[in-house]
Formats: structure tokens, C-alpha cells, sequence
């Protein structure tokens, strides 16, 4: 069903407006003291006798109309993207779960095992992109958005890359001064080498290099170094008879690519069984993230020659010079550098590999290229890939991942490189003027429910909610897309450094370089702004300390979260209880020990005791358990969202008319804006979160509503169910 912007808002008929006037004058809202006070001016007996008249006429449509509302309630919308969100909600839910006791259940029943919201929503939307590359002639013409739809199609052109097969990747191995499997082979240049890997192929086989902020300013763009990626894991962590396995199944794939270059098996055997060796030693000398935090040294700042002298097998200046081009550097520039303990040992070891294995060397490089680039090569070169991975999750007790059909990858593969132009064409179809200014006017009504919430606090005291009043003013917000995607004549991108054919290979190569040339570029201009970490179609909102700005992407204002025709208890519910989250983000330093020493502390302790215990009597399905910090911290932003977007769907309700409801479903206004609000959180049982700083899923469904005492009134819960505790925490 097309859930687009086009489909109207339902058209308000007289009858509903004035349900709503009677709404309004029962509640005696602020707008309705407006024709009052205008009437101050005229002469008394007309004032009197005028309300008096106001007063009757409106008492008499409010008990005609109450009973009109009584009867009928809010008529359901019947917009196709009401129709089409009323199916939804009936599709995923279990109607015979008990809302009081598993509310979860009740909302996302049955999207179980299936894949979560966000990313049902990440792919849907995958394929609005897709709709938009090949509707043919459905583009302005501009030379940026030509090379955007030819590089798709040559993607999708699965013939054309058959036929090419393995020869443009022997045309590269050439260029690199070739290998002894297959082909010439001239004399190895390692610096030469590992100089073209990395500024024309993209390959970093040993260590990474990238452009990233600096840790003192975050403005101003550093040169990061890394410890590598490898594909597979050979550090000696699992079981022998695992490790033994996987060894197997990645000589087994490497074997595979030296043939499919034409090699003879048995030297490419011997030169893939050395290729995995030196994975192993380079693995060996890996330390995790927590063993170089314990020791303090995240990451220390050297200038090249400093480097240089300290991992001296690598070329650093010229190779980072390549890469890194139109920068231009210079032996006392400053890096980043990760773990400088692992490069002082890879180099150690590429001197002695040097030395005593050379060619070896060249093919383990080689193989590593061919790995990387396998997604721009033919068939045989990508199921072999794809079978190393199911093999290595099988091994690994990983659930094994469906293939992906081709369109995604190339979807995906165009929008990172063609960003700019397919974040305007996305921006276009949908996120309109209208979306956009409802998404605007929803984020503006969340944020007063906040600042007026700050007021009522019982653990801020004044100085502290002045402060954060400011803060929440002072933010800033991208809503849907940055600025250059809503205005596309600020973003036209020509791409005139991109060469597309002959084959895919070469173009994918071309696109490689001219994205991180463009990326250089613009960390060498000033940027005053907040720079998107996110694409606009992406589904993840996030905060930004060091800019203070919150971000909303355009994917993320989609339906079934998002549409400027929903009922509003859907919009509030959903996308207002994920806006205000975020912006609760903005309080967490008040929230860590010893973060507001001006508040009432005691008060404060007292209330996140409160509510980590209630997060801990949840039973919670799985091996998952609760446990403080970050989690903790996600929970509690998690609460407090909810509280604010419940606060200002009310506050709407009061102010504004024609509230609807969705077809099909026998629910309250207030129970749609908790279905929506548990609707966003159906993805599953297991956390799609990769950092883990989510609860699962159901326990984010009840902790939040077992809190909220209005979710208990609605659905008439009983008290001591699970979503109607005796005692509630009032942290917010
Ligand atoms: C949902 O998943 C749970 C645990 O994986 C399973 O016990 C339950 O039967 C599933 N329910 C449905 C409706 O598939
Ligand atoms: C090897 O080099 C020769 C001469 O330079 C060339 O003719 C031949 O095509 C090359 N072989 C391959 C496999 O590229
Ligand atoms: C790196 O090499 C040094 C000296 O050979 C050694 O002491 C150290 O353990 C190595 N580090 C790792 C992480 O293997
Ligand atoms: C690469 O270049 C550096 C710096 O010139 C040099 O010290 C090193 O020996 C070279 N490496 C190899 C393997 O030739
Ligand atoms: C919970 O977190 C604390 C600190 O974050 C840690 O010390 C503790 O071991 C964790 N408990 C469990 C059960 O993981
Ligand atoms: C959530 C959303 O907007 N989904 C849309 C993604 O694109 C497809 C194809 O255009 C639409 O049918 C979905 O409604």
C-alpha cells in the first residue's frame, strides 16, 4: 500500500469540527478566553447580554454535542494511510493478550521472529529509494543525478558483470605490480603497494586510516589510525576444535579466490595457508577496547615522524599523503593513534616478512583486495563470500543471516556514494512541506511539555531548571534532513571526478576514490553546523553532545511511526515519545553521581533507586538481565519520553479538534497513543540495539507504561497487574 504524503489528511466535515468546539468548552481551554477578552472594549449591557448569550448558546451545543460524542466517540480516519496502519497494528498484535498483564504481547504478539520495527522500517524504505533509482526519466536532468541512476543500473546489470567475470580484477592486480599466483609479476615495492591499496583501492589491510574529529575540539578533523578489520576471527578466543574449524572454512575461501584469478592449486594453496598465518600473527597482537581503557591509553597523539620512527616499516607520510589527498601534510603533523602498541609490533613484523617472505606478503595483500572489493565482482567471487559467512556464523552459534536480494546491495551501495543526490530525491518523495511542518509542530509541542515538566520537578531546584531550560532552548534541531537535502539547489553534486565503466569494478573504484576525496574536502571547510552522522532515510534519531542538536532523520517520519493524516495520539504516541527520549538525553550528566550537586539529591537517589528496583522486578525473557549504567540511563530516558509525549498529546487534545481513531481497531484515542507508543519498540525480543544500551524490547514496552498511572486508567487495569503496580516512581 502506498503510505506516501500524497494521500490527504481526512477532510474535516462541520459535524466534526463542532464535536470538538464542545470538547473545548467542557475543558474551557485557553483559545476560548481569546473573543472574551476582545469584548472588554464594548459597552456593558452588550457585553453582559453577548455572554450571557455565548454562555447559553454554548451550553446548550455542549450537552447536545456530549451526548453526540457520547454516542459516536471519534469516527475512525479512513485515509489509506489510516486503513493501511489499522492493518498493520491488527497484524502484529495478539488481541487475546491481556494488555493489563502483557502489554507487549498485546502490541507485537505476533511480529515475533520477524525482524523489528525500525528495521521493517529501514527496508521499506530501502525500497522507496528504489522506486525513485529506476523509475526511469523520473529525474531532473543534471549530469549528478545521471551518473546516480547509471551507477545503480550498472549495479543491477548482474549480465554485464558475468560476462566481465574475473578480468578487471587481473587488470588491477596488474597495476599493483601483479603476484606470483597468476598473471606478470614484477618485483614487490611493498610502500608502493600499500600506498595504491589504500588511496585507490580502499583496501587497509594493516591498519586503518580515516579522517575523524579531534578529541579537544570536535571541529577540527584529525587523522585517526586504527587497528585493522579482518575477516575472520583468528585471535586464539574459542575452542581448539572451533578455531581448528574456522581456519579451515577461511583457507578453504581463500583457496577458492586464488583459482578464480587462474592461479595453480597448489601454489595458491601455499600462499593462502602463509595469507592466514599472517592474520593470525597481526590477530595476536589485537588488544579489545576494555584492556586499552583499563590501561588508559585509548588512543595517544603523535606526529608522523614520531611515528615513523616508531612503526618504521610502513612509508606513513607517503601513504597518508595519498590517501588523504587534497590535504596536505607534513612529517610534524599530528595523528590520533588508537594502539600504538599494536603498530609498533605489525611493523615488526612486516620488516621480518620483508625480509624473509616477500612474495608472500604481496599475495596475502592481494587476497585481502580481492576480499574487500568481492561485492563489485561477479557471482562466484560473492557466493564464496557469502558461504565463508554463513560457515563462520554456523561456528559460531550465530542465527544465519537470508541472503539480501541484489537491489539492496545496490540501493545501498549508490546511497554511499551518491549521497547527496539521493538524500535530495528521498527528501523530495517523502518528506514534503507538509510532513516536514508537522513533524515541526510535533517536536515544537514536545519540547514545551518538557520545559513545562522541568517546572514541576520536585528534585531541581531553581538554578538547575533555569540552566536546563535554557539548554532545552538552546538546542538545536535537524528535523528530516540537513539543511542542503531540503533545499537541493545548496547540494547539487556533480561528481565530475567519477569515471563510470568500463566495468562495475573500475566504477565502484572511481566512486571509492571521489567519495573520500569529497570527504576530505569538506573536513577542510569550516562547517558551523552539526554534520549528519546519519543518512536522511536511516531510522535512527540521535543527540549530539558536542553540537547540542538533536537529530530527526526524514526515514524515521514515516509511517507506521509517522504521517501528517494519523490520528495524532499515533504521531505523539510514537514519534513524540522517540523525540522526547532524545531530549531527554540532554539531562544525563544531572542523572550521574554527583551531576547536580545544587538539586535536591536525596529526593533525586531516592527516585533512580525507585526505578532501577521497579526495572528490576520485571521478569525478563531470555538471558537477558538488567544491570546499571548506560542501560540504566536509556530506561530512564525511556520513562521520562513517554511522560512528556503522553503530557503533550493531552495538551493537544484539549487545544485542537478532530481527533480520530484507526479503522478496525476498538480503540480510545488515549489507547492508540499507547499502542503506538509500544508499536515502535516491537522488534523482537532480542535487542537490535549493537551496543546493547537498550533493554529488550517488552521489558521497554512495560517499564514505561507500568509507570505512567493514565496507561492503567485507559485500559482499566486492575490494580497490582503488572502495568498497574501499587507504588509508581516520580522521577519525572
Ligand atoms: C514468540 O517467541 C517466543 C520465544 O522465542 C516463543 O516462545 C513464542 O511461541 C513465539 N510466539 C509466536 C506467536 O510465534
Ligand atoms: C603480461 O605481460 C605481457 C607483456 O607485458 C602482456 O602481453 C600480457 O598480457 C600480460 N599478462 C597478463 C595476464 O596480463
Ligand atoms: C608486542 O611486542 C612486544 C615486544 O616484542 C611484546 O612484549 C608484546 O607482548 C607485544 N604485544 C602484543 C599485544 O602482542
Ligand atoms: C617503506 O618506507 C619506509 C620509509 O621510507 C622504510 O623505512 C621502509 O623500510 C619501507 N618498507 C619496506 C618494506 O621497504
Ligand atoms: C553491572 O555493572 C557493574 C558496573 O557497571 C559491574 O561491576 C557488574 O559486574 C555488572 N553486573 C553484572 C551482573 O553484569
Ligand atoms: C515507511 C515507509 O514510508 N514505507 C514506504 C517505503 O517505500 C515503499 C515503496 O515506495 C512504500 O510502499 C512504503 O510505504
Amino acid at each position: 500500500m502506498e503510505g506516501g504524503d500524497k494521500s490527504e489528511e481526512e477532510p474535516r466535515g462541520p459535524r466534526q469540527a463542532l464535536r470538538m468546539g464542545t470538547l473545548q468548552s467542557q475543558e474551557n481551554s485557553p483559545e476560548e478566553r481569546l473573543p472574551t477578552e476582545r469584548s472588554r472594549l464594548r459597552p456593558t449591557a452588550r457585553r453582559v447580554l453577548m455572554t450571557v448569550l455565548v454562555f447559553s448558546a454554548l451550553l446548550a451545543s455542549s450537552v447536545l454535542l456530549f451526548y453526540t460524542f457520547r454516542n459516536c466517540g471519534p469516527s475512525p480516519c479512513q485515509t489509506p494511510a489510516c486503513r493501511d496502519l489499522g492493518a498493520r497494528y491488527l497484524a502484529s498484535g495478539d488481541s487475546g493478550a491481556a494488555p493489563c498483564a502483557d502489554f507487549f504481547s498485546f502490541a507485537c504478539g505476533r511480529a515475533n521472529g520477524t525482524s523489528g520495527s525500525f528495521q521493517a522500517l529501514a527496508e521499506e524504505n530501502k525500497s522507496r529509494l528504489r522506486g525513485i533509482l529506476e523509475a526511469q526519466g523520473s529525474w531532473h536532468p543534471g549530469l549528478g543525478e545521471e551518473k546516480a541512476f547509471q551507477f545503480y543500473n550498472s549495479c543491477m546489470d548482474t549480465h554485464a558483470i558475468e560476462a566481465a567475470g574475473a578480468g578487471p580484477l587481473r587488470q588491477v592486480i596488474e597495476e599493483l605490480g601483479g603476484w606470483c599466483i597468476s598473471g606478470n609479476w614484477t618485483s614487490l615495492d611493498f610502500n608502493r603497494t600499500l600506498r595504491l591499496l589504500m588511496s585507490q583501492y580502499g583496501h587497509f589491510p594493516f591498519f586503518r586510516a580515516y579522517l575523524g574529529p579531534h578529541p579537544a575540539s570536535s571541529h577540527t578533523p584529525v587523522i585517526q589510525i586504527d587497528q585493522p578489520e579482518f575477516d575472520v576471527p583468528l585471535k586464539q578466543e574459542q575452542e581448539q576444535k572451533v578455531s581448528a574449524q574456522i581456519f579451515r572454512e577461511y583457507l578453504t575461501y581463500l583457496n577458492q579466490l586464488g583459482t578464480l584469478l587462474g592461479g595453480d592449486p597448489g601454489k595458491v594453496q601455499e600462499h593462502a595457508s602463509l595469507s592466514i598465518s599472517i592474520t593470525s600473527q597481526l590477530s595476536q597482537f589485537l588488544r579489545p577496547l576494555e584492556q586499552r581503557q583499563a590501561q588508559g591509553k585509548l588512543f595517544q597523539m603523535v606526529t608522523v615522524d614520531q611515528l615513523q620512527e616508531m612503526a618504521p616499516a610502513i612509508d606513513w607520510l607517503s601513504c597518508l599523503q595519498a590517501t588523504f589527498t587534497p590535504m596536505s601534510l607534513s612529517p610534524s603533523q599530528t595523528l590520533m593513534v588508537h594502539d600504538l602498541e599494536y603498530l609498533k609490533n605489525m611493523s615488526r613484523l612486516v620488516e621480518e616478512l620483508v625480509l624473509t617472505q616477500r612474495d608472500f606478503l604481496q599475495s596475502h595483500m592481494i587476497l585481502g583486495l580481492v576480499g574487500t572489493l568481492s561485492p563489485a565482482l561477479d557471482s562466484k567471487f560473492q557466493d564464496a563470500r557469502r558461504e565463508l559467512s554463513q560457515k563462520l556464523r554456523e561456528l559460531t552459534e550465530q542465527p544465519p543471516v537470508p541472503a539480501r536480494p541484489r537491489w539492496i546491495e545496490c540501493v545501498e551501495e549508490t546511497g554511499v556514494f551518491f549521497e547527496p543526490t539521493l538524500a535530495a530525491l528521498y527528501v523530495q518523495e517523502a518528506f514534503g512541506p507538509r510532513t516536514q511542518s508537522a513533524a515541526m509542530e510535533l517536536f515544537t509541542a514536545i519540547k514545551d511539555a518538557l520545559i513545562t515538566r522541568l517546572r514541576s520537578l520536585s528534585w531541581v531546584n531553581k538554578e538547575t531548571r533555569d540552566e536546563a531550560q535554557d539548554k532545552v532552548t538552546q538546542l538545536q534541531v535537524e528535523m528530516g534532513a540537513p539543511e542542503w537535502a531540503l533545499k537541493p539547489e545548496l547540494g547539487r553534486q556533480e561528481y565530475s571526478d567519477v569515471q563510470l565503466g568500463p566495468s562495475f569494478l573500475q566504477s565502484v573504484l572511481s566512486c571509492v576514490r571521489s567519495l573520500r576525496a569529497r570527504i576530505v574536502r569538506s573536513f577542510l571547510q569550516p562547517f558551523p553546523h552539526h554534520r549528519w552522522k546519519v543518512s536522511p532515510w536511516a531510522v535512527s534519531a540521535y543527540y549530539s553532545i558536542p553540537d547540542h542538536a538533536v537529530v530527526f532523520p526524514a526515514g524515521l517520519l514515516q509511517p507506521p511511526f509517522f504521517h501528517p493524516g494519523y490520528p495524532r495520539a499515533v504521531n505523539f504516541g510514537a514519534a513524540g515519545s522517540i523525540m522526547a527520549h532524545e531530549l531527554m538525553h540532554i539531562f544525563y550528566k544531572l542523572l550521574l553521581p554527583g551531576g547536580c550537586p545544587a538539586c535536591d539529591t536525596h529526593a533525586l537517589q531516592r527516585e533512580l533507586l525507585c526505578l532501577e528496583r521497579h526495572y528490576a522486578a520485571f521478569p525478563l525473557p531470555g538471558r537477558s538481565f538488567f544491570n546499571g549504567s548506560r542501560r540504566f540511563l536509556e530506561n530512564v530516558a525511556d520513562v521520562g519520553g513517554l511522560t512528556i509525549a503522553l503530557q503533550a498529546y493531552n495538551k493537544r487534545l484539549l487545544w485542537h479538534y478532530g481527533e480520530t481513531t484507526l479503522p478496525g481497531l476498538d480503540l480510545s484515542p488515549q489507547q492508540i497513543f499507547f499502542r503506538s507508543y509500544a508499536q515502535v519498540m516491537c522488534n523482537g525480543h532480542s535487542s537490535q540495539d549493537p551496543h546493547h544500551t537498550h533493554s529488550p524490547a517488552p521489558l521497554r514496552v512495560h517499564g514505561p507504561l507500568s509507570s505512567t498511572p493514565a496507561f492503567a486508567r485507559h485500559f482499566r487495569c486492575p490494580r497490582g497487574t503488572l502495568l498497574n503496580p501499587s507504588s509508581r516512581c516520580q522521577l519525572w
